[in-house]
């Protein structure tokens, strides 16, 4: 399946998503990769199922640990974060599970920043506790509170950048650094970046993961995860996390889809920013708009950062009304165009109350103490034509104030 036609460096970034690790010749001349339907795989002599088992063969033996499909899934994706290698999983939950369990044991500790997507969060402080690891909940954006944290000696440092649902931004050279020197390794969500505009391994992280079910896919039609580092590391991952911890298997059909938003990412993405700085704009100078936060915004806390990190600030924008949660509240149930509903990335553009949606899960109190306020709405700024998007929310802000 993969040819010395397959490896393309030093094509650019685009290039790479279209053809990397896959020769039509090698099937049939087929444009497009094929889905292989099969759970389980076949052998020569029993010599060669033990070649292929003990990883002296390449080959495939049981689908729940690899299928050609996702194979080429995972090389692509691996290749546009600069990482030796991938491993897809069913969900982004399963790619953290499966990662968390993989390079965890009880005793151990963990940082994490205090803004995360609130499922994650709860495996954090809820999950692995019970395990016995323990979790240290940090703003990550304050050297201080990092550097009195590792003091403790943990594991593993972990965080989204920008975060979910309020786009805080995080440095991942200066967390990597200090993480480094404490001997911890530093996993980052880059879901709502995508490699298209962050690549957290060149920076100095060791592993990167996504929710692939977002921008990846696109399409708002599938449920995928990914992480991809050192090939060490996933090769454990795979071997451990997936093979007997989650069981989290990807289904082929999906490896296939997410092929397919692979080919369009850059340009998705580039659209997806384009239309979110003018949206950003929009809402900043909007009198009934109290707060907005966007990377690509000035007024951003971490604009500086983010613009050292980022090659443009992508599709998600968080903001509040004057008015707080009442006004809010009026305004999801005025947009038209845009859809209420969770989930981002997709060609749509969805709008959605972290406090009663995405982040229910963190406690009341915690979820204020991080900045997530009742009156928070997070926007995913979809593919339609700019003017369009524009347009919808100024009718429901003016509806709703
Ligand atoms: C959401 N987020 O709407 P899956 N990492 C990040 C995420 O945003 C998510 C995951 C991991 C949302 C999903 S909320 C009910 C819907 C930064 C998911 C988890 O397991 O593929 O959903 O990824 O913010």
């Amino acid at each position: 399946m993969t040819t010395p036609n397959s490896n393309r460096r030093g094509h650019g970034f685009a290039t790479r998503a279209i053809h990397l690790g896959y020769d039509p010749a090698s099937e049939h001349g087929a444009l497009t990769p094929p889905v292989f339907m099969t759970s389980t795989y076949t052998f020569e002599s029993i010599e060669e199922h033990r070649a292929i088992a003990s990883g002296e063969k390449d080959g495939y033996v049981y689908g729940r640990t690899k299928n050609p499909t996702q194979a080429i899934f995972e090389a692509r994706l691996a290749d546009l974060e600069g990482a030796e290698a991938g491993l897809a999983l069913a969900s982004g939950m399963a790619a953290i599970s499966a990662t968390l369990w993989t390079l965890l044991s009880a005793g151990d500790r963990v940082v994490i920043d205090h803004t995360l997507y609130g499922n994650a969060f709860i495996l954090f402080t809820t999950g692995l506790p019970r395990f016995g690891v323990s979790v240290d909940v940090v703003d990550l954006a304050d050297p201080a509170a990092l550097a009195e944290a590792l003091k403790a000696g943990p594991k593993l440092v972990y965080f989204e950048t920008p975060a979910n649902p309020n786009l805080r931004v995080i440095d991942i050279a200066a967390v990597a650094e200090a993480a480094h020197a404490a001997g911890a390794k530093v996993i980052v969500d880059n879901t709502f970046a995508t490699p298209v505009l962050q690549r957290p391994l060149e920076l100095g992280a060791d592993l990167v993961l996504h929710s692939a079910t977002k921008f990846i896919g696109g399409h708002g039609d599938l449920l995928a995860g990914v992480v991809v580092g050192r090939r060490g590391d996933i090769d454990q991952i795979r071997a451990h996390g997936l093979r007997y911890l989650t069981g989290a298997t990807i289904a082929p059909l999906t490896a296939f889809l997410l092929l397919r938003g692979l080919k369009t990412l850059e340009l998705r993405v580039a659209r997806h920013s384009s239309t979110a700085a003018l949206v950003a704009e929009t809402l900043q100078s909007h009198p009934a708009v109290a707060q907005v936060s966007y990377p690509g915004l000035p007024s951003h806390p971490s604009h500086e950062v983010a613009a050292r990190q980022m090659s443009a600030f992508g599709g998600l924008i968080a903001f509040e009304l004057v008015g707080g949660l009442a006004t809010g509240h009026r305004f999801l149930n005025r947009v038209a165009l845009a859809h209420r509903a969770v989930s981002l990335g997709d060609a749509e553009t969805l709008v959605q109350h972290p406090a009663s949606m995405t982040h229910a899960q963190y406690p009341a109190e915690e979820r204020r103490r991080h900045g997530i306020t009742d009156g928070l709405i997070r926007l995913s700024v979809g593919l339609e034509t700019p003017e369009d998007i524009i347009a919808d929310l100024l009718q429901a802000l003016d509806e709703a104030g």
